[in-house]
């Protein structure tokens, strides 16, 4: 399959396979086209890219969702599945050296052909038939989304933002979003633990300016790269190269000393002046499906806009999940998955479930070869690249789907003893995490959901395998539902008269005194049951409906800082369930509290609020949506 060569190119394969709706009503920038593409990503069947030709006040079309399948993604990528860029990558990552002449010259010649597929620079460049600069510099031309109704402004987002290591030279590409200040000032938010971040503070000590460009459009594979958290002597747009089997054509900016896809539709080029204090940036919606809170980040003062003459604005949004960046990332945790295992060989598989955005949550399968050994993984894999900022760590045996949560979930039920299986860590959080009790510091929680073994001192599973009767499940939940302040509770894997259909415990509650959601919390977990229907309670206040699982965990792992709200219990049991040498037999439960956070309670930062459409624009979209063609 040949690669495609930009986005128009990628926008025209989309047309014909019939995966692109043309919108040409008048659409406004301000939360309209969020709206439909939101709808079109979460409720449609076939989730397909828009393009909207009538922007209102705007002559440049903007291109949406187009990422909005795996199916798709994987096309855009060049690949028939995701899974391929993983085997491409294991091959060049597998240790043993060839030992016949043609499997030497095989892999030379792979090797060869990577390496043939890095950057190169070109003079002349479509993204370069517009320049503009001094007076003629307006962000204000471009139709970029006010996303969220709480936005602090309009924001660009499908960005590859360009910084060169001032002592190396090497070049960065991340996806940062950039909020459009006035015509000719932006903000840049990399994060801290980002590639342009550790740019920035290294030109800080020097002081002067730093060069930026910010890129939209390209090919798909070199939009994609923008993301994929590579380390810093990895280049972006080498590894792009690497994914279209292609090099990526550079060209050289007009104002900065940096180089830019020829292929792109817009690019901002300019710089932060490293002596100007940081400014406001945000509130945006984000995609944890809450927004992220204004803070400082650095300007960005644009000197030049380059385009093509009819140059098309790639945008996406985010929110509460599943949003389009769902396959962005999933690109990225299938082609990881082979680097992973140069440092971890028994890693089988992984997948970060998009209720748990990324950062929150992580299941790895692995073949497990002697005693704890899961928790030799569970350190590792906590400290590999950007897994550093995962929350919580749940590693499963081999043969386990990890891509099904409520199986896993049903693991950790089968195979943990709360006490024995279950760590406390702490470590770097994710920028966007707001509950945790310090800015990018938190607790993580490690668990160990394999399946115990001899030499482990226990060889049964947890979880006992007489099914729990309806009548069991109502004394108990007339038990909890009498504690003071419980509103509604939901076990959702649990099946009466089913053995082993062991469920984790949502409990709802209307929050209304500091510290009510761990006094629920110890009494849910203290209450006697032998049916173990309350070893993992989860209190939420924020779920509109704790019957949906996928809600729950969202918010719940949202909202937790394992160091603050996980609550442990232990029973001791009268008779030895285990063979642990140095433990008692015991009963251990697990509770967190997932509800929000009060200053009352010592809670010192603010807490955010869910991303939510308003109800006029959600109207105005209803009476559209039928005439729009999007299914
Ligand atoms: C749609 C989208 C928007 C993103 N926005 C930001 C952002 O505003 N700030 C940030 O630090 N990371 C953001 N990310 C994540 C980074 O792109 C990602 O961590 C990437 O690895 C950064 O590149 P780097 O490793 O070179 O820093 C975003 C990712 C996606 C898919
Ligand atoms: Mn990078």
């Amino acid at each position: 399959m040949k690669p495609y060569h930009n986005l128009r190119d990628y926008l025209a394969a989309l047309k014909q396979r019939g995966e692109l709706v043309i919108i040409d009503r008048p659409v406004s920038t301000r939360l309209e086209i969020t709206e439909i593409a939101d709808r079109t990503f979460k409720k449609t069947r076939r989730s397909p890219a828009l393009l909207f030709t009538n922007v209102t006040d705007h002559t440049m079309p903007v291109a949406i969702n187009l990422f909005g399948t795996e199916e798709r993604t994987a096309m855009a990528l060049g690949v028939q599945s995701l899974d391929d860029i993983g085997g491409r990558i294991a091959d060049l990552t597998r240790p043993d050296p060839p030992k016949t002449l043609m499997a030497k010259i095989k892999k030379g010649l792979q090797f060869a052909s990577v390496l043939k597929n890095k950057p190169r620079l070109v003079k002349e460049a479509p993204v370069q038939e517009v320049v503009l600069t001094g007076e003629a510099v307006n962000l204000h031309r471009l139709p970029v989304l006010t996303c969220w109704p709480d936005d602090g402004g309009p924001f660009i987002t499908l960005t590859a933002v360009v910084s060169k290591d001032p002592d190396s030279g090497l070049r960065n590409i991340g996806m940062y979003r950039v909020q459009v200040f006035d015509e000719k000032t932006a903000g840049l938010h990399w994060q801290r633990h980002k590639g342009g971040a550790a740019h920035h503070e290294k030109y800080r000590k020097s002081g002067g300016k730093m060069e930026v460009a910010v890129v939209l459009g390209g090919d798909p594979a070199t939009i994609y790269s923008a993301s994929a958290p590579l380390p810093p002597v990895v280049d972006e747009w080498f590894f792009s190269g690497f994914l279209r089997k292609k090099p990526v054509d550079l060209v050289k900016c007009k104002t900065v000393d940096l180089e830019v896809p020829a292929q792109a539709e817009i690019v901002l080029e300019g710089y932060v002046d490293l002596n100007e204090p940081l400014r406001i940036e945000g509130p945006f919606g984000d995609h944890t499906g809450y927004y992220s809170l204004a803070d400082y980040y650095p300007a960005f003062h644009v000197t030049a806009i380059t385009m093509r003459k009819d140059a098309i604005y790639p945008t996406t949004i985010v929110g509460v999940p599943p949003v389009e960046d769902e396959f962005l990332g999933k690109i990225t945790e299938r082609a990881f998955l082979p680097l992973m295992q140069v440092v971890l060989p028994e890693v089988r598989d992984y997948h970060l479930p998009t209720e748990g955005v990324f950062h929150n949550l992580v299941f790895i399968s692995a073949r497990k070869s002697y005693p704890a050994h899961a928790w030799k993984i569970l350190h590792g894999a906590n400290g590999l690249g950007l897994m550093m900022l995962s929350k919580v760590m749940i590693v499963v045996d081999e043969q386990e789907p990890v891509t099904d949560p409520a199986h896993c979930w049903k693991l950790v039920m089968k195979h943990v003893h709360f006490k024995l299986d279950v760590a406390l860590s702490r470590g770097p959080i994710d920028a966007l995490d707001h509950a945790s009790q310090y800015f990018t510091y938190a607790g993580k929680l490690l668990i160990d959901a394999t399946r115990k073994w001899d030499g482990e001192g226990r060889s049964l599973s947890r979880e006992p395998e007489v099914a729990v009767s309806a009548s069991q499940i109502e004394e108990i939940t007339s038990r909890l539902l009498a504690i003071p302040g419980v509103k509604q509770i939901h076990w959702p894997y649990l099946v009466a008269g089913q053995s082993g259909s062991g469920s984790p415990l949502f409990i709802k509650i209307e929050k209304s005194v500091a510290g009510e959601g761990h006094r629920v919390l110890e009494a849910a977990l203290s209450l006697n049951n032998a049916c173990g229907l309350n070893r993992f309670v989860v209190v939420v206040d924020d779920v509109d409906d704790v019957t949906n699982p996928y809600d729950c965990w969202w918010i719940a792992l949202n909202n937790l800082d394992p160091l603050r709200d996980v609550v442990f219990k232990d029973f001791p049991l009268p008779s030895p369930g285990y063979r642990v040498p140095g433990y008692y037999p015991s009963d251990a439960r697990m509770g967190w509290d997932s509800t929000t956070k009060w200053p009352s309670e010592g809670f010192t930062r603010e807490w955010p609020w869910k991303v939510k459409m308003d109800d006029s624009v959600v109207k105005k979209v209803d009476e559209w949506w039928p005439s729009l063609g999007i299914d």
